[in-house]
């Protein structure tokens, strides 16, 4: 049988996969690192599956040469990939199996936003009915920044399920970009007519503070930012000030510098046309089954030494 380690959070999100995974022994973890490290070295484990937290040494320091740290999703900012390097172990992610989740949370936020349907669902709970005007989709500018998968997911419903007109922006203009109207490798022109401008690049040092007070000064005023990429590309207080001061009309954010979130120096929970949520754009059945079978995929083809098998990152 193949251990593997798998944190609390990701175990509980696919709890029938990995009880049910032919082969593999599949252990719940603590998330944080002293407490991995530590459940790593009391069974002896090589292999773990991690969700987003930040690893930086004792992580590394627990799992022996060969070992795999499976990332349950996508996004790698968190894991030390030069560090996992130097001793040896191995580092992947899951591609392709969250887009279709991430992106119809995406569109999902463009509705709340656009209706007002979590300020409408709340009065509502508090006995307030109080009807709220809201803009129809069809017809409406969306800003994609980022063209990759879930960029180019998010076009799709977007333009052929809603009649978005539907504008890109990325460093460079990739293939498969039939559901663009327009792209430009320039973030002003992208933004500067959008109703919505939805994030989609990844936590990396040059995307730190992506979304600044400048930034945000080109987009439409009364246009929405959606954020479920990752907090690190947006400044928060920027973001804080923009809205405030209705420079733009919202923000819509499923992903913060600190999860649980924690204000900046500005709290974006007080602030009426800001939805939040608690990072649950792959938070579907579907997607967990899918992240879950293929982190267990890399780590069984690491176990077999079917390296080229793996989604290394
Ligand atoms: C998390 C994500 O991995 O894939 C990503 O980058 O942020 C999410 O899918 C997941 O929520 C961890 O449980």
């Amino acid at each position: 049988m193949i251990k593997v380690l798998v944190t609390d959070l990701e175990y509980n999100k696919a709890k029938h996969i990995f009880q049910n995974a032919t082969g593999f022994e599949c252990i719940s973890a603590p998330s944080d690192e002293a407490g991995l490290a530590k459940a790593i070295r009391d069974e002896q484990a090589e292999y773990v599956i991690v969700g987003i937290n930040k690893y930086t040494k004792e992580l590394y320091e627990a799992i022996p040469a060969g070992g795999v740290i499976a990332r349950f999703g996508v996004g790698h900012d968190g894991i030390d990939k030069a560090q996992a390097k130097a001793k040896g172990i191995y580092c992947t992610n899951t591609p392709g199996v969250l887009d279709d989740s991430v992106a119809e949370c995406a569109i999902g936020m463009i509705l709340t936003a656009g209706r007002h349907l979590a300020i409408c669902a709340a009065d509502n709970k508090n006995g307030v009915w109080k009807n709220r005007v809201g803009v129809e989709l069809a017809g409406k500018t969306l800003g994609i920044i980022g063209c990759g998968n879930i960029g180019r997911k998010v076009a799709k419903i977007a333009k052929l399920g809603f009649g978005m007109k539907v504008v890109g922006y990325d460093i460079v203009k990739g293939s498969n970009m039939e559901n663009f109207d327009d792209f430009y490798p320039d973030f002003a022109e992208a933004v500067k007519n959008a109703d919505f401008v939805t994030i989609h690049i990844p936590n990396i040092p040059a995307t730190q503070n992506f979304i600044n007070s400048e930034r945000l000064s080109m987009m439409k005023k009364g246009g929405w930012l959606i954020n479920t990429a990752r907090g690190g590309v947006v400044d928060e207080d920027a973001l804080f000030d923009a809205v405030k001061n209705n420079l733009i009309g919202g923000a819509a954010l499923d992903v913060f510098k600190k999860e649980p979130y924690i204000p900046q120096m500005k709290d974006l929970r007080t602030l009426e046309n800001v939805i939040m949520t608690p990072h649950i754009g792959s938070s579907t059945l579907e997607a967990c089954e899918r992240m879950a079978i293929s982190s267990l995929q890399n780590i069984g083809s690491a176990d077999a030494g079917k390296i080229t098998e793996m989604d290394v990152i």
